[in-house]
């Protein structure tokens, strides 16, 4: 039937264009020849009510209302869109089940109605928390798991919350703390579990913790407002704290090395690397060795740095002519000394200027940046290397920090202190007029 109106329709519409096309008729002969068909558009009669199944669904008490549409499913109708909406409503402030009648209504105002049992959970029990105790912990320990054992179970929630709050915790601190364990369900009943933590102090011979304490003390004493500032803080520090020894310190191991040079405010470049490294750690500042390739007259070491989205060279390592710290160096900015495989490292900054970011250095009012100019004479000549001191590098590759190739070194050959000056100098006047240190690294 619907069809045969339709095509009613149109070859009404066609005769009459064409003969109004082919013939000068009078409007009264038109009229009379478009009375004789229905010109009016298709008209769909669609009395078809939308079908759908049950979905019985749970809520807890008191809860919101769960939607219309989660308590039905298979919902469909010729017309392509189902209007689903409560008729009546369940009772879901009283436990136990409750009914809900769906209208699902299509377009055209056809309607029908499902029936839908709800079921009203009453849960006023909060999850249980197991394996909370408490716990010791090294000090400094920042890679601690505290949620190691511990699990929650719940009478209707399958997958309860848990979390840890250990903001009360200081784990450069020996001392007892108090951390907490939230549990929560799906009701928003919540359990919360306290134990206690006690941070040990560094025990006799626990190398490790002594140079966290040590590292910690020194993070704590030059920590600037911004990571970029304290960055240079670091380099800063290692710089005007150490003198230059080309004797090797005797290990690879990067916190044997590190905590040789504070203990012994002297080093190798590989030693100047390590403590920087590990300050950089400390503050959150991402850090990767460099190395120089080739390795001539030595190998050396300095330090990468990101920021912006590059990684950018340092270097505290004195050389003579350049006593100062290379801070944020992109490539081009780099000396002869700084020599290295381009394809071995992430993306240096292709241009750009160390001199904004260094711009930070010195300003007034950074009184917690240590206010050293490298290059001022701090550090005295004599202890500079000679040309022919090498600098010692790790004896072997399976004693290299991983990531880093070994270096050729060669005793018999020269060392990272060249007599000619490093260029460009870190240590050019500021510009001041750079905002370039208050970004976040
Ligand atoms: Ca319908
Ligand atoms: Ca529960």
């Amino acid at each position: 039937m619907l069809k045969l109106d339709f095509l009613l329709g149109v070859i009404g519409l066609i005769s009459v264009s064409v003969l109004a096309s082919i013939a000068a008729l009078h409007k009264e002969d038109i009229d009379k020849l478009e009375s004789r068909f229905d010109t009016s558009p298709v008209r769909i009669s669609d009395q078809t009510a939308p079908t759908g199944l049950v979905k019985p669904v749970s809520v807890y008490l008191g809860t919101e209302l769960p939607l219309p549409s989660s308590l039905v499913q298979d919902v469909y109708d010729d017309s392509g869109r189902v209007y689903i909406s409560y008729e009546t409503e369940p009772d879901i402030n009283t436990a136990g089940t409750s009914e809900a009648k769906i209208r699902l209504q299509d377009r055209f105002g056809n309607n029908s109605y499902l029936t839908c049992p709800v079921t009203v959970i009453d849960d006023h029990i909060a999850p249980l928390i197991y394996g909370a105790v408490d716990l010791e912990v090294s000090y400094g320990d920042e890679e601690f798991d505290f949620m190691s054992g511990i699990t929650v179970s719940d009478n209707y929630d399958e997958e309860p919350c848990v979390r840890c709050d250990t903001s009360a915790l200081d784990l450069y601190e020996p001392g007892v703390y108090a951390i907490k364990y939230f549990a929560s369900d799906d009701a928003g009943n919540c359990r919360i579990k306290t134990v206690n933590v006690t941070v040990k102090a560094p025990e006799d011979g626990d190398m490790d913790a002594y140079l966290k304490q040590m590292v910690n003390d020194i993070y704590k004493e030059i920590k600037c407002r911004y990571p970029i500032w304290t960055a240079r803080a670091i380099l800063n520090y290692v710089h005007d704290n150490m003198t230059y020894d080309p004797a090797s310190c005797g290990t690879s191991d990067i916190n044997e090395a590190a905590y040789y040079g504070f203990a012994n405010h002297k080093g190798n470049c590989y030693v100047y690397y390590c403590m920087c490294k590990v300050l950089l750690d400390r503050a959150g500042i991402q850090n990767m060795p460099i190395v120089r390739c080739p390795a001539n007259p030595t190998g050396h070491y300095w330090i990468l740095i990101r920021y912006r989205g590059y990684w950018w060279h340092c270097d505290a390592t004195p050389f003579k002519g350049h006593e100062g710290v290379y801070f944020m160096l992109n490539d081009n900015q780099l000396d002869q000394y700084h020599q290295f495989d381009h394809s071995a490292y992430p993306a240096r900054s292709p241009s750009g200027s160390h001199l904004a970011i260094g711009a930070v250095y010195g300003q007034s009012g950074q009184t917690n940046v240590p206010a050293a100019d490298p290059s001022s004479g701090q550090v005295p000549e004599d202890n500079l290397p000679e040309a022919d001191e090498p600098v010692i590098t790790p004896e072997t590759d399976e004693d290299l920090p991983e990531d880093i190739e070994a270096p050729s070194s060669d005793p018999e050959e020269g060392d990272p202190a060249q007599p000619e000056p490093a260029q460009p100098d870190p240590e050019e006047p500021a510009d001041t007029s750079s905002e370039g240190g208050e970004d976040e690294l």
